[in-house]
């Protein structure tokens, strides 16, 4: 992004630049590839950016919004179970880290904690919440690494005379993914933690109605989320949505088992994306983010596709949301 900035000399070379620069970054190669496909999809990874992951700090805050503090109450009553699984001296490493409010349950019950290495896409937000993180764990070794976790990831050789290495990845992230993605990500997971093991949310098959206002509360905070797609491009790639004219959209597919979450189209209208024009037609959508929900079977056979050895699982007892033990193999 800030390339044109630096290199910068001419007039003229600042408008190419301009033009050229939003295009030479991810999110806008993926949002324009989006845009030329039908039916349109998009990760919702592009979510978080700042905004976004404020945004989805006050959706974890929602009544409506029941994983998070599902999750951390099944964190909370199972602490002392959880931390002699990982035993002394284990290192945590988690799948992005949103807040950083899941793992201090862990934290503290554990036995010497050796090392935490929170991954994040979202720079400004991790290092934020990590120094805060650091402050109350003054004695732990706290390594943000910013990175995009569903590529391909290099890691720090673990620690002498630490001990077991343990994944966690929670709030049931791993329901973003198509069901070939999760099996990948479990597989490169599976290896990454060899002899370790990996701490992992997902969220339960439940009424639908529960599910559908999860993801349509009425504060319209989980819109706001969805709608600051465009508004990131339009902040950060030049792009002119007129946010008033697409609708936030969440429903529940049931025969696949997951949340779907589209932009809707209000009416005909054209977008520009770095220069280039897109049309949309009235209803038109663009899939914005895949969630999908798991029964306790689905999740550990999918683990054991991957290479896991599944151990002990941890549920609320309204079976809302699951928590799993799976040991990575050597
Ligand atoms: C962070 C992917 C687990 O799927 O529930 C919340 C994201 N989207 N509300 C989810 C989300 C809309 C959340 N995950």
């Amino acid at each position: 992004m800030s390339k044109f900035i630096e290199v910068g000399t001419s007039d003229a070379v600042d408008a190419q630049s301009r033009l050229e620069a939003p295009m030479d970054n991810a999110f806008a190669q993926d949002l324009c590839a989006a845009l030329s496909t039908r039916p349109r999809a998009i990760s919702p990874k592009y979510f978080y950016d700042e905004a976004g992951s404020l945004l989805f700090d006050r959706i974890c805050d929602l009544p409506e919004y029941y994983p998070t503090r599902t999750e951390l109450g099944i964190l909370e009553r199972n602490a002392q179970d959880i931390a002699a699984h990982m035993g002394p001296r284990a290192e945590i490493v988690e799948f992005g880290a949103g807040a950083l409010r899941k793992v201090r349950i862990l934290l503290d019950a554990m036995d010497r904690p050796a090392r935490y290495l929170p991954i994040d896409i979202s720079g400004e937000h991790l290092s934020r919440a990590a120094s805060a993180l650091q402050q109350d764990y003054p004695g732990l070794d706290v390594q943000p690494v910013v990175a995009d976790y569903t590529q391909r990831l290099l890691l720090p050789a673990p620690l002498p005379g630490a001990g077991q290495r343990v994944g966690f990845f929670p709030g049931s992230t791993i329901g973003n993914f198509t069901p070939d993605e999760a099996l990948h990500f479990l597989q490169v997971t599976a290896q990454v933690l060899r002899g370790g093991a990996l701490l992992i949310g997902a969220d339960l098959v439940k009424d639908p109605a529960v599910l559908h206002a999860a993801y349509n509360d009425s504060q319209g905070v989980t819109a706001a989320f969805n709608l600051n797609l465009l508004a990131r491009a339009n902040r950060e790639l030049g792009a002119r949505f007129v946010l008033e004219q697409f609708a936030h959209s969440a429903f529940y597919n049931a025969p696949r088992q997951r949340i779907e979450m589209h932009l809707v189209s209000k009416r005909r209208q054209m977008v520009s994306v770095g220069g280039q024009c897109f049309e949309f037609e009235e209803g038109e959508t663009l899939h914005t983010e895949n969630s999908h929900k798991f029964t306790i079977d689905s999740l550990r056979s999918l683990a054991v596709r991957a290479g896991f050895r599944p151990g002990p699982v941890w549920t609320d007892p309204d079976n809302l949301f699951s928590v799993h033990w799976l040991h990575a193999p050597l």
